[in-house]
Formats: structure tokens, sequence, C-alpha cells
């Protein structure tokens, strides 16, 4: 009887008095109190009948608590569907009608809203917020000694919607073993023990503030200043008493951002790690002339979790995500042929090893496209090899923009400007941002004679799609540049407006 990845994670707790986590207003969970109400809140999840494999969906904001409900659900045997706070009612009626779980849980204020779609899919409803909830009402009735479902190393822990090139999110499978062992493989390759403290400001729906950070220190036994959101100020006020950060490349530039930022402010941090979009060399150039640290940067997906990253000791090199970790092979291939690419070339990045997600939730057919019959998993990232062995992403196969490390697929929002009526057609772009990495930008074809504007688009999109997702601009023009194929050039759109936010962050 065991349960592969808790067992791993009670395995590594110090003491039941170490402290897990420290909130920005200095409460403090310690590892007791993390088994004392993740067991009471599994007991309520098994209370309202939800099985083992069952999906329990979860739209709440970051608190202690929250994390308590993962954990609870990877105790049970629930499958963890976390969902972007910013996700609108209309986004949230797909997930919910994909994934089918048996609960979803929300904040208090979201309850009444969510019930109306939860109901047509036949899911139960409870509540759960930093004060309380439905569900921690529950909870307190239930024993703290809880006894953990039994999973197997391929059982379910999650699923994770990434959103899809071509129609809908998928669902990434993530199983109890790809969260465990690529937890274990990042934990001994950073250097992580009970000693160190992570500044932890990354939301918790993803795999990077979830898996990545929350996992790497609960089997190190370490402890997180667990944060609601990156504020440059509270961060640095917090480094004297912490040991390493992991954020994505917004941070480093907001934080470079602060006067505050100096060797003396980071001098007891021992890793500062960047990931989920690339890092600018200049980034990390100007990041180690303030502070005398180098940052490390590394490379992973939903679907993959953590594939390359720098070196713990050696040469970090700005621009490059590094070497594969252990245990994982990375390839570059052709992109048509399959036909592994020798150094230097670039082709598309594969990945291979047990940190690869299961398949897409029901989409065989999908899952099936996206892997060599030699098991490796096409990223849709392209990238080369150097002679030293060094991983440099070049550019993305898929028509993908990241914004702050969110990822936003072009489609999706075209195809909600594309529905409104006086427009023709629209081309979703991302263009160089200072702040963001790419801002979401939208070029957009009207009707003759149509008097739409920025506004209403902007109005039109407000409860269609989540907030990040929208345009930071949009632009009106006569026709979109096609090729001789019909198809929209992208590339030649990227060209035009590159400046874009370039100039407007100067003026
Ligand atoms: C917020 N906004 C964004 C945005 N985040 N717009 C575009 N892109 C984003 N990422 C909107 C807000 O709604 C607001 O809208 C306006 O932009 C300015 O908000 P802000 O206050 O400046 O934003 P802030 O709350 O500070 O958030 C910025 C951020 C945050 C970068 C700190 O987005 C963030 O924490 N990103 C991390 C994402 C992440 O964890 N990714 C990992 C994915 S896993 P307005 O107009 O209403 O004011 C993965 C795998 C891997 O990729 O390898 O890790
Ligand atoms: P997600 O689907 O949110 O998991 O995003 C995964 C994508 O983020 C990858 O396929 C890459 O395109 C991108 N990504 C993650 N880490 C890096 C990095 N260090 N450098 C460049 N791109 C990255």
């Amino acid at each position: 009887m065991s349960n592969h990845l808790f067992d791993a994670i009670r395995h590594s707790i110090p003491a039941e008095a170490a402290v897990f986590i420290e909130t920005g207003d200095s409460s403090t969970w310690t590892y007791g109190d993390m088994l004392q109400w993740s067991g009471r809140i599994a007991g309520a999840i098994d209370t309202l009948g939800i099985r083992p494999g069952d999906r329990v969906a979860v739209q709440v904001e970051k608190s202690p608590e929250a994390l308590m409900l993962y954990l609870a659900c990877i105790r049970c045997g629930a499958v963890y569907l976390p969902l972007n706070t910013a996700y609108t009612l209309a986004e949230l009626d797909y997930f919910i009608s994909d994934a089918e779980p048996r609960l979803v849980v929300v904040t208090p204020k979201a309850a009444e809203g969510i019930k109306a779609v939860a109901s047509k899919y036949g899911a139960l409803v409870e509540t759960l917020d930093d004060h309380g909830g439905s569900l921690l009402e529950l909870a307190k009735g239930e024993s703290p000694d809880f006894v953990d479902a039994t999973r197997a190393a391929d059982d379910l822990a999650a699923i994770l919607y990434t959103s899809g090139t071509t129609g809908r999110s998928k669902g990434a499978m993530l199983t109890h073993d790809n969260l465990l062992s690529n937890a274990l493989t990042l934990r001994d390759h950073w250097q992580f023990t009970a000693k160190d403290r992570l500044i932890h400001a990354l939301p918790i729906f993803h795999t990077h503030g979830l898996f990545v950070a929350t996992n790497v220190i609960l089997t190190s036994g370490a402890s997180m200043f667990l944060l609601p959101k990156f504020d440059p100020a509270e961060i640095l006020s917090l480094m004297p008493r912490a040991t390493a950060m992991m954020g994505v490349p917004t941070f480093y530039v907001r934080l470079l951002q602060n006067e505050g930022l100096t060797h003396d402010a980071v001098k007891a941090m021992r890793l500062f790690i960047s990931g989920s979009a690339p890092l600018l060399a200049d980034t990390h150039r100007a990041f180690q002339e303030r502070t005398g640290q180098a940052i490390l940067e590394r490379y992973g997906m939903t679907e993959t979790n953590m594939n390359t990253s720098n070196p713990y000791a050696g040469d970090r090199i700005a621009g490059t995500v590094g070497f594969p970790l252990p245990g994982v092979t990375v390839r570059v291939t052709h992109p048509e042929t399959g036909v592994t690419l020798p150094a230097d070339e670039t082709g598309m990045i594969e990945v291979k090893g047990p940190n690869v997600f299961k398949g897409y939730w029901r989409m065989p057919e999908k899952t099936k496209m996206e892997f060599r019959d030699d098991g490796f998993f096409i990223t849709g990232d392209l990238g080369k090899i150097d002679p030293r062995g060094y991983v440099h992403i070049v550019g993305r196969g898929k028509d993908l923009v990241i914004s702050g490390g969110y990822n936003i697929y072009p489609k999706e929002v075209e195809s909600e400007i594309d529905q409104l009526s006086g427009v023709v057609e629209s081309a979703v772009i991302g263009v160089a941002h200072p702040d963001f990495g790419e801002g979401v930008t939208a070029i957009v074809v009207k009707k003759a004679g149509s008097d739409l504007s920025e506004q209403t688009i902007l109005d039109a999109l407000q409860n269609r799609l989540a907030r990040y997702k929208q345009p930071k601009q949009i632009i009106f023009v006569e026709d979109l540049p096609r090729n001789t194929m019909g198809k929209v050039q992208k590339n030649v759109l990227r060209e035009q407006y590159g400046n874009l936010y370039a100039i407007s962050a100067n003026a």
C-alpha cells in the first residue's frame, strides 16, 4: 500500500515542527500542519464521494490552504486540475465540460457564478480561500490521520490544460512519477536541502509554481515564503532571510528596475532560477553586473516538466538553457523527416524521459501525433545543441505567444475577434515587449464602413478571454500580408510592428 508521490514527500520531512510555509504576513505552517490539513481535506474530499481517478478542478487564489488542497488530492488519489484565476466563466465552461470533474473548488465569491456551469456537467461545488470556505468547514470535522490512497508510479496525479495551436486546450496528463522523478532530479541538480528557503512569488496553477517550486521544496524538506504575487519591493525585503528564488524573466526585468537590487541585497541568496520564457542575454548580464550572481536558466513545458538546466557548478551561459537533466534525453531533429541533426544545426527539439507526460486527456489521436515511434515527444520548440552540449532555443515551430510566462495561442484570440460584427479577419502576433517579453498584438481588417474601434473590440473580449490573453494593442489595416499559398505571413507582421512597444516604452 503506497502513494507514490506523497510517500516520498513524507519521507523528506525533516521534523514535524520544521517550517514548510511562511506567508507575507508572517504566519507559518509547519510540516506537521501540512500533514494534518492535507489529511483533513483529503478526508473531506473522500466524504464527498470523490474516488481515486476522479478529477477535482480548482480555481482559487494562491494561499497555503490552496497548496493543502493540492496535496489532499494527491493523498486521496484524485486528479488535481488547477485553473488560472484569470479564466472567465466562458473559458471555465470548456475545461469543466472536457475534464468532467466530480468536484469544482472555487473562492466563495465565485461560487454563485460557477454553480450553473458545474451543474450542467454534474459536478459538486465547494469553496476555499485563506479565510476558510465550505471545504475547510468540512475538513475541520475530519480526522487529521487520513490513510492515503494507494497510487502507483503510473497513476494520474494531475491534469494541466495547455492551449492548443488548433482548436481548444488539451489536458496534459501527468503521473505521480512524472512529478516525483522531476522534483528529485531538480532537487539534486540545484542542490536544495532542508536549509533552503525559497521566495515563491509564482502562481500555483502552472508547472513552474506548482511542481517545480513546491515539489522541490517538499522533497528537500525545505521552506518557502509563499507570496500572493510578484512584488519587487517585498521580495527584496525578504532576500536577507531567503536562499533561492524561481521566476519568469519578467521578475528579473522588474527587479533590475529597482535600485535596491545590489550585491549586498542578494548576499544571503545562493540561487536565482529563470524559466517558462526566454531570458534575454542582456537581462542575464545586467543581473550579473548588479548582483554578482549568474541567473540559472532552465527549460521546461507543461507536458514534460523540466528538460534541461544550466549547471549549478559550471558555466551558466546567457541565452542557453543548459544541458539535458540527468535521465532526460534531448535531441534535435529535422522537422519534416525526423532525422537527428548534428551539433549546431537548428531543428525540432524532442525529449524523452520519466518526466514526459502520459498523453492528452481523451485525445489519443493528438497524443499519437506529438510522439515519435521511439517514444520521443515533439516539443514544438526549435533549437540546437552546441558542441559543448548546451541546448539553445532559437524559435518556435508552434504559433504561440509567451507573455510574462503565460502562453497565449493566437488562434484562440483570433477566433474571438473574428466573431465580432464589423471584422473581416485578424492576425494575432507576439511583439517584443520590455516588461512581458512579448506583448499580444492584434492586426485587424474591418469591413468597409464599420466604425469598430480598438476599445469596442477590447470591451467585447472582456468576458470572453482571460486578461493576459487580451491584446495590449490593436492595429487596423486594409489587408493582411499573404504568401502565394494564401497563408497570412505573420513573420512579415512581426517585423513590421517589431518596435511597437519599444517606442511606447521610451516615450
Ligand atoms: C498580468 N497581466 C498580463 C500578464 N500578467 N498581461 C500579459 N501577460 C502577463 N503575463 C495583465 C494584468 O491583468 C494587468 O491588466 C496588466 O497586465 C498589468 O498587470 P501587472 O500588475 O503588471 O501584472 P502582475 O500581476 O504583476 O503579473 C505579471 C507577472 C505574472 C509576470 C508577475 O503574469 C506572473 O506571475 N507570471 C508568471 C506566469 C507563470 O508562472 N508561468 C509558468 C507557466 S509553466 P490590467 O490592464 O487590467 O491592469 C511553463 C513551463 C515552464 O511555462 O517551463 O515553467
Ligand atoms: P507551457 O505550455 O506554459 O508549459 O510553456 C512551455 C513553453 O515555454 C516551451 O515549449 C517553450 O516554448 C517555453 N519555454 C519554457 N522555458 C523556456 C526557456 N528557458 N527559454 C525559452 N522558452 C522557454
